[in-house]
């Protein structure tokens, strides 16, 4: 018997050895999935707003002349009043679907476009505008939020998760943006020109 009990110490003494290995090593694996989880959430966040790739939406649109807000050259589908709008309702629409429950679709197309050219008032430019940069902040908040689960289907949807609206956004955004730039160049109303 004394032979068993000196295997059984040994065994138990190569178990204890491998749990202090795995002890020792499990902080450092979590570290790096904590640092890459956040390396992911910064790249999303920037990319939402990115500026390395292609002019930024407020360069684009801020100072977009007044008279010009309706204009549609031969052949461009879109003013710059619908593209702006177009681009507010889809992404309101995609910050609203991550984070409502009650969340309620949006007929397609019609809903995701203005009824007229033109923006009803100076206001409405204005508020659309606000509302724009106001629902990307809090799209990009929700990315940079640690208790976000970036992978975990939204529960009240179809498998889609929050990362994948995110970037989503991002390239929808950077596709209607590439437009207005477009817009405004052949409206002859881009400074650089
Ligand atoms: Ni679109």
């Amino acid at each position: 018997m004394p032979k068993k009990r000196g295997q059984r110490a040994v065994r138990k003494k190569k178990r204890r050895a491998k749990k202090v290995r795995q002890s020792a090593r499990r902080p450092r694996k979590q570290r790096a999935v904590t640092k890459n989880d956040q390396a992911l959430r910064q790249h999303v966040v920037k990319l939402l707003d990115w500026r390395d790739a292609h002019i930024g939406f407020d360069q684009v649109i801020a100072d977009w002349p007044a008279e010009l807000r309706a204009a549609k050259p031969a052949g461009a589908p879109h003013s710059a009043w619908q593209l702006l709008e177009h681009l507010r309702i889809a992404q309101w629409d995609i910050l609203d679907f991550c984070r409502n429950p009650k969340y309620k679709e949006l007929d397609f197309p019609a809903g995701y476009w203005p009824a007229g050219d033109a923006p009803p008032t100076d206001d409405a430019w204005k508020e659309s505008l606000r509302a724009f940069r106001a629902d990307l902040a809090a799209l990009q908040k929700l990315v940079a939020n640690p208790a976000t689960d970036l992978f975990a289907p939204i529960p009240h949807g179809q498998g889609q998760t929050i990362l994948r609206e995110a970037l989503l956004v991002a390239d929808h955004n950077a596709y209607h943006l590439g437009q207005l730039l477009l817009l405004r160049r052949l409206l002859g109303a881009w400074p650089a020109d």
